[in-house]
């Protein structure tokens, strides 16, 4: 991961139900099918690892957060590998602060759709949107098909973003992870265990997207 990644604008203030100011702020995750987009998300918000697979289709988690008085909404809209759903991918896009581009170590045909993923974002937000290439199931060195170092070296240097290996399995790992793309989106946030958080899974999307427009400050991303 670089010492140093791109810093965007701070997550938006939005009033939502009840008047009161929150901070919400929405990271999509995108990727092949079984790549564990659905694990990470599990294992962050409910503690828990999903054993047997089942594919989704589009669900939205929320995690509520406490962090010196300020709440944080943190939505996490977990996409489908296995279904195309173009129409809703480009909203999914279009509506996101930020976002999560998931392989897993153990197949180079997951890498090689995050470029399309990746082209995609960048055509519908630009190059300058919080973007995170997660390497997932970090756990299966011995199957590993994708060489780190050329990974990295493309994410970093070619399409400067940030590069993470992860073990959904692991819930230090995949606290890192958020920590990682919480800090691209310059988002305040306190996710340790000992804060207060509310967390619920909103099983159809029935969230109606934002009509805000969000404008991230440009920064430069030092890789070192
Ligand atoms: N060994 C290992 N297995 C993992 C890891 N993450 C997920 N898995 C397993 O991989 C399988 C697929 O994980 P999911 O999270 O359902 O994958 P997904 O990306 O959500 O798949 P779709 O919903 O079809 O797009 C499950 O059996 C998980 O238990 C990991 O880090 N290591
Ligand atoms: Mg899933």
């Amino acid at each position: 991961m670089p010492s140093d990644c791109k810093r965007m604008g701070e997550a938006p203030k939005v009033q939502l139900e009840g008047g009161e100011p929150k901070r919400r702020y929405q990271v999509t995750l995108l990727g092949d099918a079984r790549v564990g987009k659905s694990t990470i998300i599990s294992q962050f918000l409910y503690d828990k690892i999903l054993t047997s697979y089942t594919p989704t289709i589009e669900e939205l988690h929320r995690g509520e957060y406490e962090n010196e008085g300020e709440m944080l909404i943190l939505d996490l809209l977990d996409t489908s590998g296995s279904h195309q759903f173009p129409a809703m991918r480009e909203l999914a896009i279009r509506h996101s602060d930020a976002f999560l581009l998931v392989y897993t170590i153990d197949s180079v045909a997951s890498w090689e759709l995050l470029s399309t993923l990746r082209e995609e974002i960048v055509r519908l937000r630009g190059s300058r949107v919080p973007v995170v290439v997660v390497g997932n199931k970090s756990d299966l060195q011995h199957r590993r098909a994708v060489n780190r170092a050329t990974v990295q070296a493309r994410v970093e240097l070619d399409w400067n973003h940030c590069y993470v290996e992860t073990c959904a399995l692991q819930p230090d790992s995949v606290l890192a992870l958020f920590k990682t793309v919480l800090n691209e989106g310059q988002v305040r946030y306190k996710l340790s265990p000992a804060v207060e958080r509310r967390r619920k899974s909103l099983p159809t999307y029935t969230q109606k997207h934002k009509q805000e427009k969000f404008f991230f400050k440009r920064h430069s991303c030092n890789v070192s």
